[in-house]
């Protein structure tokens, strides 16, 4: 019999990923979903499969971390030998609009997870992943960050966040629960929400190549992030559990870029050069010159004159909306993962490029489907903040 694991946030970009990769071991997968006026299982529609097909294994339960008694039911209908807690408000700026609902998720949505396993005695068959962050860090006090870095939360994410992880570990420590916390640095990928940094530049870069959007509105260009590749990451949380003991590991690459070189990379990536110049709001990107091979390789013939013509007007193609600043920004993380390193013999395969190549490559795809369409003489949209 393989394994079974619960996994809360399955329709979100970890959760896609793990579950996939989970099958792909043997596992029987449960997914809470939440209910929602229209569907939200894209990510995880190649797994799904029909309720009626006996010996699935991938099984979703409607839910919500704000649900004690659902999450408790959940639970001890499957029984999980693994449980992985992904589900969050996860988005940083967000969490500043809703705080008090991101506490309650995101903080006590993880203890009704380990009360409810503690309560129903499970705590000898059950181990427990918790998505713990980088945010942590916050106003960080040293450079790299280390598991023996002492946090300083910066936003109300964060904060809650903060309760989930000492709520983990205090329930490891009082109840001997096999519960850890995976504290990882920003991931992203071709499935990466469409509202983080990351994809919004390379949703951004596509459109603009291929003549479906303008400029790139942007926020605090400054800030540094670790990025890393999600499906490097996932590997981590289940190596985590695979542990004879719970521990708390940091993930991350060791390399922490600015939010302008991103973008600078991204359209290096298919031959265009940007320079910034300006201050503060007043900054913007210009395209300052084309590796026209380059060009037509990835993104191909079509939309090489037009830009070209589009840049003679106006070069401009990325400038600053304060409107995206935080109240309280993170400024600097650069994450030390020597200890998963040694302990998981955790490694990853991407690195900042690979990325990348890896997330314009899909949103080039995406949006060549967007032009068709348009082309087709459909209206299509954008996604605004
Ligand atoms: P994501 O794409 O935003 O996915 C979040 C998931 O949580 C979605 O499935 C979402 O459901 C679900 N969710 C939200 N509110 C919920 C609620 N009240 N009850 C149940 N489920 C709820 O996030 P991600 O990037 O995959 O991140 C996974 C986890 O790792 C999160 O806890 C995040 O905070 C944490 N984390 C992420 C990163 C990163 O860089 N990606 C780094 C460190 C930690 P819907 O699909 O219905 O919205
Ligand atoms: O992509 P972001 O929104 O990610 P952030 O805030 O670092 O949070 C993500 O990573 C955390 C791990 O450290 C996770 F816990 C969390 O769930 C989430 O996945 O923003 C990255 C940086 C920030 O400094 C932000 O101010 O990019 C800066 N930024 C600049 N312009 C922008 C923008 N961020 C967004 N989302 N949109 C902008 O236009």
């Amino acid at each position: 019999m393989g394994k079974t694991a619960l996994i809360t946030g399955i329709t979100g970009q970890d959760g896609a990923y793990l579950a996939e990769f989970l099958i792909k071991k043997g596992y029987t997968v449960h997914g809470i979903k939440r209910r929602s006026s229209l569907l939200n299982t894209d990510r995880i529609d190649h797994l799904y499969q029909d309720p009626h097909v006996k010996e699935r294994n991938l099984v979703l339960h409607y839910g919500d971390l704000t649900d004690s008694m659902n999450v408790t039911r959940i639970i001890q209908e499957c029984r999980p030998d693994e449980i992985y807690n992904l589900g969050a408000m996860s988005h940083v700026k967000v969490s500043f609009d809703v705080p008090e609902y991101t506490a309650n998720t995101d903080g006590i949505g993880t203890l009704r997870i380990l009360e409810s396993v503690r309560l129903l005695g499970i705590a000898d068959h059950t181990r427990i992943y918790q998505a713990s962050t980088s945010e942590l860090y916050g106003l960080v006090r040293e450079i790299p960050q280390t598991e023996n870095t002492p946090f300083c939360p910066r936003s109300p994410y964060a904060c809650a966040k903060l309760y989930a992880y000492w709520i983990t570990v205090n329930y490891r420590e009082a109840y001997g629960l096999h519960a850890s916390n995976g504290i990882l640095f920003n991931h992203e990928s071709p499935v990466r929400g469409e509202t983080f940094v990351s994809r919004k530049i390379t949703r951004a870069l596509a459109r603009i190549l291929l003549g479906l959007q303008d400029v790139l509105f942007m926020g605090n260009l400054s800030s540094r992030r670790d990025w890393g590749h999600a499906k490097d990451y996932i590997k981590a949380m289940y190596l985590i559990l695979q542990q004879d003991k719970p521990d708390d590991y940091v993930i991350a690459t060791g390399v922490s870029t600015d939010v302008r070189d991103f973008i600078r990379r991204s359209f290096a990536f298919v031959g265009i050069e940007i320079s910034f110049s300006g201050e503060k709001e007043k900054e913007t990107g210009s395209i300052k010159a084309i590796n026209d091979q380059l060009f037509i390789d990835k993104v191909g013939n079509n939309h090489l004159e037009n830009l070209k013509i589009r840049i003679r007007n106006n070069p401009v193609i990325v400038k600053v909306d304060p409107g995206y600043y935080r109240p309280t920004e993170v400024d600097y993380l650069l994450g030390d993962s020597s200890k998963a390193k040694e302990k998981l013999g955790w490694i990853p395969d991407y690195d900042l490029d690979g990325l990348i190549s890896d997330m314009v490559t899909s949103d080039l795809l995406l949006m060549k489907r967007e032009n068709y369409i348009r082309d087709g003489g459909f209206s299509t949209f954008n996604y605004f903040e």
